[in-house]
Formats: structure tokens, sequence, C-alpha cells
């Protein structure tokens, strides 16, 4: 049986543990994103209607503690419940649901320690790949904002570090030196200038997490992984609905979330886009997110995080970027590849995403100010 194969009858025999009505009657991969298995399970009810979900094996490669992982997940779905019910919104629509099993656990873990869980189905909605307008954009952008001010009186002891330093950027990169001192598959010598262009940058890997340090920057509940694929619009109104992917909410910076988005939405392609022509900051979309960040934050940060945004953003970027180069040199054991120089192509995106800010950098810097001086 193929790989596919297999990992899809554990996922039919997965779906037996959990309390949902009714019979399987397909399941289908789902998605794009580049750690999970991720799954659309459709259901026939009793009532002849269909019910769908979204069936997850989780990444135990990478997270190495699934089930206190899950701890955070339902913690935090469960108190943005809460949220979302005292303003009067849908939480069966703007949260993530966790559906229990018929022990009423929140994973089920089968004979080969894969470790499952399942979504209910936010339906009605679309996962943008690409930005496709600004004003998306901007949606995302208070989206995420809204995201870090719901989560703000967070018990925040009580979440789980998911993945150790995951955003520190001068631990990244040391894992990047390692995987280029060991060039375990001897691609090294393929991507000099790539390296090049990582290693002359280390100064500035610790411009946020000095910050930190001396206290100018203030730790918060960050969901730290604020692609744009990881937020649900709502297909009728276009709105910004729901902000999915839960897996790394700790505590973090602000500007982990600001520039995370900043990377992959205000580029003008796709991060695997393999023609760097195509690749450059789109300042609208930068601008857009600025303001529709700052908006979901309503008033919660800090002066010096706001003129962080430009460094949060390119910082973002080369982390990144030397993550999925860091990747590539370990012989893609990290991020899912569907093609020959996958990670490459990425780290390459990335670089030149960086280095184009670095041109732009003052035009980045006036329009944080233009925004920051109307709040
Ligand atoms: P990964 O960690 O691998 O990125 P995600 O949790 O982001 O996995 O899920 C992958 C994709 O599945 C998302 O980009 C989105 O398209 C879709 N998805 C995830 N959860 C839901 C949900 N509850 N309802 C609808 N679609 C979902
Ligand atoms: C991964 O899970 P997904 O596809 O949303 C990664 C992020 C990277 C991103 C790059 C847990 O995100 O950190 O920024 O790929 N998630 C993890 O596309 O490592
Ligand atoms: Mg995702």
């Amino acid at each position: 049986m193929s790989l596919g194969n297999l990992v899809r009858s554990g996922a039919k025999k997965a779906l037996e543990h959990f309390a949902i009505e009714g019979s399987v009657k397909e399941i289908l991969p789902y998605g794009n994103g580049h750690i999970n298995d991720t799954f659309l399970a459709v259901f026939q009810t009793g009532s002849g209607g269909e019910k769908r979900y979204i069936l997850q094996r989780m990444n135990h490669n990478i997270f190495k503690d699934p089930p206190l992982l899950m701890e955070n997940v339902v913690g935090v779905t469960e108190y943005l419940r809460k949220v979302i019910l005292d303003q009067s919104g849908d939480p069966d629509r703007e949260t993530l649901n966790v559906v229990r099993t018929l022990e009423g656990k929140s994973y089920f873990e089968d004979e080969e320690q894969n470790f499952w869980r399942v979504f209910l189905f936010v339906e009605g909605t679309l996962c943008l790949e690409k930005v496709e307008s600004a004003k998306d954009f901007y949606n995302g952008g208070a989206a995420f904002g809204n995201f870090q001010k719901m989560l703000a009186e967070y018990p925040v002891g009580e979440l789980h570090e998911t993945i150790m330093n995951f955003h520190n950027t001068p631990s990244r990169f040391q894992d990047f030196r390692r995987a280029l001192e060991e060039d375990r598959v001897g691609r090294a010598a393929l991507v000099r200038p790539e390296i090049e262009f990582a290693l002359s940058r280390e100064e500035e890997t610790w411009a946020l997490t000095d910050l930190l340090k001396k206290g100018e920057l203030p730790l918060r509940v960050t969901h730290n992984d604020t692609k744009l694929n990881n937020i649900l619009f709502d297909q009728a109104t276009g709105r910004a609905l729901c902000v999915i992917d839960l897996d790394t909410v700790m505590p973090g910076l602000s500007l982990y979330d600001f520039g995370d988005s900043i990377r992959f939405g205000a580029s003008t392609g796709a991060e695997d886009e393999r023609d760097l022509s195509r690749i450059e900051l789109d300042l609208e979309l930068f601008e857009a997110f600025t303001k529709g960040f700052l908006k979901g934050c309503d008033g919660k940060l800090t002066h010096r995080e706001i003129e962080m945004f430009p460094m949060g953003a390119k910082l973002m970027t080369y982390e990144c970027g030397i993550r999925f180069l860091g990747d590539f040199l370990n012989g893609d054991v990290y991020f899912k590849v569907h093609r020959g120089n996958h990670n490459l192509d990425r780290a390459r995106t990335q670089f030149k995403l960086v280095a184009d800010m670095e041109k732009k950098w003052d035009q980045m810097v006036s329009i944080v100010e233009k925004h920051h001086a109307g709040i």
C-alpha cells in the first residue's frame, strides 16, 4: 500500500473513535499546510444529510508532545468560545471547535503512535493561498490583531511551549549554521550565494530578542504562524471569520504575528515561486495589513512595538528563509515538499523579499509612522 493510502486507511480507523453521528461517506486529502496531514471527512447523517469535519494526523516529529499540544488547543478554543459568545458572535464558526473521542479525549492515539484530532468543518468559508485584494489583507490583519486582543488576558502560564524557541531568530540561526556544517546530503556547494546571504545578516538576528530581554517589548499570547491560509474568510461577507492552525499559539511577540503575515501575504508572488522577478514587497499590501492589524489590536500595542513593525516583517521573512534553506541542507526533513528543490525555491523567495524590504525600508518606516500617528 502506498504511504498516502496507508495514512488514509489509518484516518478511516481513527474516525471510528470520535463521537460523531452517522457513517463515513468520504475522506479526502485537504488544504495546503506544510506540517500536518489534513483530511476532509464527510459523514452521512441519520436524517439523510451530510456533515463535514476536518481530520488531522498531527505531525509528531515536529510537535513532540501532541497531548500537551492539544491541551493548548482545547484551552485556547474554549476560552475563545466564551469571548466570542460575550461579543454575540457565532462560536461554531469564529473559532475552531475540537470534536471529542468516544472516551471524551481531544485526540486519539492509534497503534502506530499516530495522533489524530477532529475539528468541526467551518462551512461557507474560503481559504486564500494568495492575497487577492488589499481589502482581504486588511481584513486578515484585523483578524490576527483581534485574535491577539481576544487572548490578551489568557493565563499565559497555562500555555505549553509546543516548539521550543519557535521564533527565536538567533537560535534559528544556530540551527541553520549546524545544518551548514553537517551538510548531511552534500547540498551546500550548490547554494553558496544563498548561504552567503544568510550568514551576512547574522547581526540582525538579535534585533527583537534583545529588546525583549531589555524589557522594551512585552511578551504576549501570539499565534506565531500567521499565514493567510491560516484564516478562513466568510464566503458570504468576505470577512475574515476564523483564525485556524492553533498548534503554535504560545507566548511570543506581537511582531512575530505581524511579520509572518507580511512575509507571506505582502509578497507579489507565491512562497515557492521559481521566477524571482515576480517576488517583491507590495507596499500597498504592507500598508493595508498595517492598518488592519492596528485596528484589530485596538490600542493594545505599545509605541515601541508599532515602531518595530518593519523589523518584524524583515526578521520573520529572513528567519523563514533560513529555516527553508536549513531544511534543504538537511535533506528536506521538516517541511512537506512536492518537487525537487522545493525548499530551496522557498528560501530564495524569502531572501528576495528580504532584499526588497532593505531597498524599501524608508517607505515601510514612513507607512508605519503615518498610521501610528493616526491612533
Ligand atoms: P497545517 O498545520 O498543516 O498548516 P492547518 O491546520 O492549517 O494545517 O490546516 C490545513 C488547511 O485545512 C487549512 O489551510 C484550511 O484550508 C483547512 N482547514 C483546517 N481546519 C479547517 C476547518 N476547521 N474548517 C475548514 N477548513 C479547515
Ligand atoms: C509552516 O503549518 P503551516 O503550513 O501553516 C510552519 C511555519 C512556517 C510556514 C511556512 C509549525 O506553517 O512556521 O512559517 O510553514 N509551521 C511550523 O510556510 O513549523
Ligand atoms: Mg496551516
